[in-house]
């Protein structure tokens, strides 16, 4: 990644007055702090329902209730992940504190035939799926490459190849619509795609190949990019001249900027996109605008790259306290209700702590399994050189 503090590698934005159209710095001014006038919010940072023209929805006690055991859930993997990554239970974690909600608003707004193609941070979301978190803990041991069926969960496996799902997310959509799964209006077979990603894999030359493909074929593909800011140590200033959300009309398709902070917000505009999609109506850009409190990753010290200040004001958004204060002032649920979720994420916790420590290591000679459908001479030759190597040791390696 670039030096944060090399200025002379962000050209200054393009100057007012030039006849050429908008003002770009106005467009991406300090506005876009908060997200700007166009960010789609049911629920404010104070936890006061507000209603929004396009994208309003009511909601019940019970699924109120739902977003905020789901929220609780996912943070508390993500917090005993990163734990154990500290006590070298785990290679890497990439933690995903402050996007519980866009990851769970999204997770829960699809359908079970819908299908996920996720980066490696979408934990939320692989929740909602149903996927045993321990599963995810797996891969980031190193202990397998990812030891679920994507076709079991609907959920594709991690992808560490920045932007590469988008493109693998729009050949399966397009697969899907050719396969008549598309816009029959029938709600159990209609099914939608959703890629998820991130700001800086906006970037990417895969992501926008994967836009021009999804509008030119109408494939039914949701693009779920969570902004949260920064790529590593990039800001999201030196990504876009313009608000994300805003590049989908140039491929033809529509945008929306929605508060990746507010689960309520999240979940109407993604179901309505995945609707959309379900219906036959073609892709659409939803924009999560969220904050990575935590760190990219545990290998990463975010203190070298953004102010502690940012990260207090971002605090004070959280999603989950929001829905929290919303519950309590409407007397949605009582204390019992928050003690009893706490008990279920202490389980959660130790579950995990014990788990990770239970998963089997794989076998050596494992890696030489899943490389061809049929081996070949020369792998056959390689497998017994290093079983032969392995039986040199004292033990067994089978
Ligand atoms: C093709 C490719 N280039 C570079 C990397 C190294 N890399 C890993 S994460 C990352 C930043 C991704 O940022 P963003 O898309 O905003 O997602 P976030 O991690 O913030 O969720 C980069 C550059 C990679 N994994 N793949």
């Amino acid at each position: 990644m670039s030096d944060p503090t090399d200025s002379a590698a962000a050209p200054a934005p393009p100057q007012t007055g030039s006849g050429f159209g908008p003002d770009l710095a106005e467009v991406f001014g300090p506005s876009q702090q908060d997200g700007g006038p166009e960010l789609i919010q049911l629920l404010t940072p104070e936890g006061e329902r507000v209603h929004h023209p396009d994208f309003d929805m009511e909601f019940t006690p019970e699924q109120l209730r739902g977003f905020y055991r789901d929220m609780v859930m996912v943070r508390r993997i993500d917090t005993e992940s990163t734990a154990l990554q500290r006590h070298g239970e785990l290679g890497i974690w990439a933690q995903l504190l402050g996007q519980e909600a866009a990851q769970v608003g999204a997770g829960r707004a699809l359908r079970p035939q819908d299908f996920v193609f996720p980066t490696y941070r979408e934990h939320g979301v692989a929740w909602c799926r149903g996927l045993d978190p321990l599963k995810l803990l797996g891969l980031f041991r190193g202990v397998d490459h990812g030891d679920w069926d994507p076709e079991e969960y609907n959920f594709g496996l991690y992808t560490i190849v920045i932007g590469a799902q988008t493109l693998h997310a729009t050949g399966y959509a397009m697969g899907m619509q050719r396969d008549g799964a598309v816009g029959t209006g029938d709600p159990e077979r209609d099914a939608a795609v959703i890629a998820h990603f991130g700001d800086g894999a906006s970037s990417q030359g895969d992501v926008n190949e994967a836009f021009i493909f999804a509008a030119s074929y109408n494939a039914p593909v949701v693009f779920f990019c969570q902004n949260n800011q920064w790529a590593i140590s990039e800001p999201i200033e030196r990504q876009t001249r313009i608000p994300l959300y805003q590049r989908a009309l140039g491929f033809g398709f529509p945008g929306v900027r929605v508060d990746g902070n507010d689960v309520l917000a999240t979940y109407a505009v993604t179901q309505a996109a995945l609707q959309r999609a379900r219906d036959g109506q073609g892709p659409t850009f939803v924009e999560a605008y969220t904050y990575r409190m935590g760190a990219h990753t545990t290998t990463d010290d975010p203190t070298r790259y953004r102010l502690s200040g940012d990260v207090e004001s971002w605090k004070l958004k959280d999603p989950i306290s929001r829905v929290e204060a919303y519950l309590r002032r409407n007397g949605l649920a009582d204390s019992a209700f928050f003690g009893e979720v706490a008990g279920e994420a202490d389980d959660l916790g130790a579950r995990l702590r014990d788990g990770v420590k239970a998963l089997p290591d794989p076998r050596p000679l494992d890696i030489f399994d899943a490389v061809y459908d049929e081996t070949t001479d020369e792998l056959r030759e390689q497998h017994d050189e290093f079983a032969a190597y392995l039986d040199s040791f004292e033990g067994s390696h089978a």
